[in-house]
């Protein structure tokens, strides 16, 4: 056994249901609502409407017990409801991990995508159940749903990687994802 200054947690199972999109033993769950996605979605009265007219979940996450500790590899599940906010796709509020590190996601439920920035360069990765998206060390990772139904997905990460939501806010995502009439677009940021 390795000499670790936190020891690791004890090897457990937990039990994935793609289906139901749960994970058992639960860790933590956390909700968050339109109130906490404040200066993200790019027309603010009508968030600040939104937030007024019942202040909806946006999302959830629910974690398995691994703690977010250095050397451990937590997972959580995220499910997006499906809803626009003046036309703009709900999301995640996004992220950089500040200890740049690589993360996956498993898609499981309904349609999404993986929007990635590094500050420079923009990606677009479709997401459908059975879709692994790579989130390479140094790219800011959001969310999106752009279908019908809820959009679940199985993420995998290093528990020291940390999150940086400051950096979104300062930086952007590159793209805003707006539902059309027969889909869903990508457009500049600033629109
Ligand atoms: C953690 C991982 C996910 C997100 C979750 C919510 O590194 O990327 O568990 O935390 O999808 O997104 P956000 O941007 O609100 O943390
Ligand atoms: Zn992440």
């Amino acid at each position: 056994m390795p000499d670790f200054a936190t020891p690791p947690i004890s090897p457990f199972a937990i039990r994935f249901d793609a289906e139901a999109a749960t994970l058992s033993p639960e860790g933590p769950t956390l909700e968050r609502r339109m109130s906490d996605l404040e200066g993200l979605f790019a027309d603010h009265d009508a968030w600040q409407a939104a937030v007024a007219d019942g202040d909806p979940v946006v999302y959830r996450v629910q974690s398995s017990p691994v703690p977010e500790a250095d050397r451990e590899l937590p997972q959580s599940i995220t499910t997006i409801e499906r809803g626009t906010t003046a036309g703009e796709c709900w999301m995640t509020k996004g992220h950089q991990h500040p200890n740049h590190q690589g993360e996956i996601y498993l898609a499981l439920h309904g349609t999404g995508g993986l929007l990635m920035f590094d500050g420079d360069r923009v990606e677009w990765l479709d997401m459908t159940p059975g879709t692994i998206g790579y989130i390479p060390p140094g790219w800011a990772h959001r969310s999106v749903n752009v279908g019908d139904e809820p959009y679940s997905f199985l993420a995998v990460y290093p528990g020291g990687a940390g999150h940086d939501y400051g950096w979104v806010l300062e930086h952007g995502m590159g793209n805003r994802i707006h539902r059309t009439g027969d889909g869903f677009a990508l457009r500049p940021y600033s629109a």
